[in-house]
């Protein structure tokens, strides 16, 4: 397992600069294969988005190869969110917790979320992805639609979730709020009575599924 994470960053990153899609397709897809999902996400999918932040604010990779990544990653893990888990294919009746994730308005950073939704999928949930730029009402409406046990907003700026004060804290009243990424401190998710998740997207999940439980519904 550590061999193929080391091995799919280097071709990555060979990929990524020469902008070769097939290489880095095939990387991904064998990655997924040989690397169960949230090893491959915490190995391999997280850092090398970190890393490509880093390159990109050391002017050392040019924002068409930080699109070029974004783009790819988007498709491979938008791909997987499409193939039920196996508990959903052998009971796609059995109760199980909703959570529904979605950015603010003007937040288009949903790469995490993505991963979070994935692993959280993988861990016997049932997630519901808004991705990127959702109007709020948009989130209040489908949070009542699919009854969800929890709703995880994410974005970089505070701003991004203050500028919706008073509709988040009336969300919030309705069912249990989780805001997450650089724009969740402190500050914010009291400001809009939510609860903050841990920063490190892994034991975000762990917190969440835990957060569930306790919640004691019928799953
Ligand atoms: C990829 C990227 C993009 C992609 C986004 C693709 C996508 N669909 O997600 C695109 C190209 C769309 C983009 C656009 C822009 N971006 Co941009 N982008 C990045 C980049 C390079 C990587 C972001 C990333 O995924 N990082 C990897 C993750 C692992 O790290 P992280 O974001 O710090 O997240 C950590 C935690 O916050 C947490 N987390 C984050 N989200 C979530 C969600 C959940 C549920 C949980 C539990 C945890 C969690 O997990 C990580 C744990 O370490 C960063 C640079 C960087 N250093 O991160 C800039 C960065 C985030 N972008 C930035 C900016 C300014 C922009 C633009 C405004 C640029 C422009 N002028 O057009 C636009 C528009 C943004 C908008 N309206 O939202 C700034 C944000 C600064 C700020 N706080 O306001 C950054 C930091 C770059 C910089 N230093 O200036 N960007």
């Amino acid at each position: 397992m550590v061999v193929t994470i080391t091995t799919t960053t280097g071709e990555l990153w060979a990929a990524v600069e020469t902008f070769d899609a097939e290489t880095a397709e095939i990387a991904l897809a064998r990655l997924f294969w040989d690397v169960p999902l949230s090893g491959a996400v915490t190995g391999v999918v997280l850092p090398f988005l970190r890393e490509v932040g880093d390159r990109w604010e050391a002017g050392t990779l040019s924002v068409a190869h930080e699109h070029f990544v974004s783009d790819m990653l988007r498709r491979k893990l938008s791909a997987l969110s499409s193939v039920p888990p196996h508990r959903v294919l052998e009971d796609a009746t059995a109760p199980s917790p909703v959570v529904l994730l979605a950015c603010p308005p003007g937040e288009r950073h949903d790469l995490v979320l993505l991963c979070v939704a994935l692993m959280l999928r993988e861990r016997g949930v049932r997630p519901r992805f808004l991705g990127a730029d959702t109007p709020i009402p948009s989130v209040v409406t489908a949070a009542r639609a699919t009854n969800a046990d929890a709703v995880v907003l994410a974005a970089t700026r505070a701003t991004a979730f203050t500028a919706h004060s008073s509709s988040l804290l009336k969300l919030a009243e309705d069912r249990p709020l989780y805001l997450a990424g650089r724009g969740a401190d402190v500050q914010t998710v009291a400001e809009v009575g939510a609860t903050a998740l841990p920063d490190d997207p892994v034991r975000a999940v762990v917190f969440l599924v835990g957060a569930l439980n306790e919640l004691g519904g019928s799953w």
